[in-house]
């Protein structure tokens, strides 16, 4: 099973600035000396380990960075300004290698490391530099030199922020389909998902987090029945727990309550320790509910189920109804968490 995050891109660093000939013109000086300054260096590009990026989902849309060109020289000696580097921010754990070689060009293991991948080119000389003595008037420039050319490809290998946990059709697919670029498959019978998968979440422009969509589970599923548990252990590591429950066709109170005992049972029979997780109960499918019900039955599962669950969520995974709130609450929190476990950095 794949359990890796990637990205292909191409990083281009900048084109060293040309060199330039130019000659003094003053007034009363009829033959000025050289005076082309020099190209300006071209961007470098480095790559930076952030511990607050956490997939590589923005590279996924765009695939090519590149840093500026130095400007060319000027006259009256006058030097071009480098190209401005840039700074490409990656999760911890991306490994760099070269596309075309396979070779790894770097390992971003800890928080902050910068490495320059890219170096921009040198910039050009301009006619200043070539004068002599027999040669007081040259017209000789170089140019600037090309900037570092790379395919690389990215990967990562993920581990989920956010677990799923439900009955099999509670809609843990269309959850994840609806707010993650993953698209697992959805359909109206259990164990459409055999296997779990990831998506990267995007919630704006820096942060994102991951989520793990798993196979249903059954009551009697820390006995083997179903597919069993045997898929939990890619919970162990994630921070928070979203368990979702269906509204059922029912829409008995009761149903919901038992589908959602079933489930903490499996769970607190199974590992104590994925039990315990900080785990937030989502409603699902409340498109199936008339608008004058809603109020009723909202209040009335608050009451009767919050007592288990650290948050309670009421969702429309199908049309996207508190998607987007939900998944903002959840970035919230792992940043709440993010800053608990290192209080003193950022
Ligand atoms: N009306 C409605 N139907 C939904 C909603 N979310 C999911 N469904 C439907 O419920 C069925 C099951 O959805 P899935 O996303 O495959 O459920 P799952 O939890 O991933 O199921 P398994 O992979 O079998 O465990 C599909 O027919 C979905 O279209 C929702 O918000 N409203
Ligand atoms: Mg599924």
């Amino acid at each position: 099973m794949k359990f890796i995050d990637e990205g292909k891109i191409e990083i281009q660093a900048g084109k060293g600035g040309d060199g330039i000939a130019s000659f003094r013109r003053e007034k009363y000086v009829p033959k000025g000396g050289p005076s082309g300054g020099d190209g300006g260096r071209g961007g470098h590009v480095y790559v930076v380990a952030d511990r607050n990026v956490n997939t590589l989902i923005d590279y996924k849309f765009v695939h090519r960075h590149r840093a500026k060109d130095g400007e060319s020289g000027r006259s009256k000696d006058r030097y071009g300004r480098a190209g401005e580097d840039i700074y490409l921010k990656m999760p911890v754990g991306t490994v760099i290698t070269d596309a075309t070689s396979g070779q790894i060009i770097a390992d971003l293991s800890t928080n902050k490391m910068k490495l320059l991948i890219a170096r921009g080119g040198k910039g050009g000389l301009g006619n200043i530099h070539f004068k002599s003595s027999i040669n007081r008037a040259p017209t000789k420039f170089t140019l600037g030199e090309p900037g570092d050319h790379l395919d690389v490809k990215l990967e990562l290998k993920v581990l989920a922020d956010v677990g799923l946990l439900g009955l099999p059709n509670s809609g843990k697919s269309t959850f994840t389909r609806a707010i993650s670029a993953a698209k697992p498959k959805v359909a109206d019978y259990p164990f459409t998902t055999l296997e779990p998968s990831l998506g990267s979440v995007r919630v704006d422009h820096s942060r994102s987090f991951v989520i793990a969509d798993v196979p249903g589970l059954l009551k009697g599923a820390s006995k083997g029945v179903g597919l069993g548990l045997r898929f939990l252990r890619h919970l162990d590591r994630t921070q928070l727990l979203l368990h979702l429950v269906e509204i059922p066709s029912s829409k008995e109170l009761e149903e919901i309550k038992k589908n959602t005992d079933e489930i903490l049972r499996e769970i607190e029979n199974h590992s104590l320790e994925i039990f315990s997780k900080q785990r937030w109960l989502i409603i699902n499918k409340i498109d199936l509910l008339k608008d004058e019900e809603k109020d009723k039955f909202f209040s009335e599962i608050k009451n009767t189920l919050s007592a288990k669950h650290d948050r309670i969520f009421f969702i429309s995974a199908l049309s996207g109804t508190g998607c987007s709130t939900l998944t903002h609450a959840i970035m919230a929190q792992l940043d709440k968490n993010n800053t608990k476990e290192h209080p003193n950095e950022n």
